[in-house]
């Protein structure tokens, strides 16, 4: 009991920090820095994870959980950052980004794998009830109710962001990435993505799909 609040005092603290913002650790990134981080909390029903990372083309000497497949949309060094909350209320997963080409509109999904060398890599787009065809065209399955889309247009000096919440969390394994496209909306050709170590939270109640 005692073991669980401090545990809970613990995972307060870092959601606390995680509410500020993407600032903080850009900031102690720092402009230069090629490095990327993750940072978890879980407890009881509740899981939070956050990761960033610098682009990096599939060639880079050092390479990045955060792949360019295209420069001209997707410059090297450019950055981004993923975030998931997992409570009572469902899952929320908010994308940010800076860096990219002002005034572009990307299309950004979650994949179902890590990425790779090859932008196929990713696999398709993770859905919630899972289409029995495979890559899925069908806008029953293929919509953003039944997926996570987080499609934004750049600003002026090349930052967006995303967020989109849904009631189902993401079965174990099953989310790898989050791939940019070249447009938004359900398809489009991969400029770059990012391998994501999205979570579950152990105690969460899981919506079984139902066909
Ligand atoms: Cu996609």
């Amino acid at each position: 009991m005692v073991a669980g609040m401090v545990a809970g005092a613990v995972a307060a603290a870092v959601l606390a920090t995680g509410g500020g913002g993407a600032d903080g650790w850009a900031d102690a990134l720092g402009d230069g820095d090629l490095s990327s981080s993750v940072a978890v909390a879980a407890v009881a029903d509740q899981y939070w994870m956050r990761a960033e990372a610098r682009f990096a083309p599939p060639t880079a000497f050092i390479p990045s959980p955060a792949v360019t497949y295209e420069q001209e949309l997707v410059p090297a060094a450019s950055w981004i950052s993923v975030e998931q909350r997992v409570d009572g209320r469902g899952t929320t997963v908010t994308a940010r980004v800076r860096g990219l080409k002002p005034g572009h509109a990307y299309g950004v999904h979650v994949h179902q794998n890590p990425c790779g060398a090859s932008p196929e890599a990713a696999g398709g787009h993770y859905q919630h009830l899972q289409d029995p065809v495979q890559p899925s065209k069908d806008p029953a399955y293929a919509n953003p109710d039944n997926e996570v889309w987080l499609d934004f247009t750049a600003g002026a000096d090349g930052s967006g962001a995303a967020s989109a919440h849904h009631l189902w969390g993401f079965r174990p394994g099953g989310a790898g990435s989050v791939v940019l496209h070249r447009e938004p909306g359900g398809a489009g050709d991969r400029v770059a993505c990012f391998t994501v170590p999205f979570g579950s939270a152990p105690g969460m109640p899981m919506e079984q799909p139902t066909a």
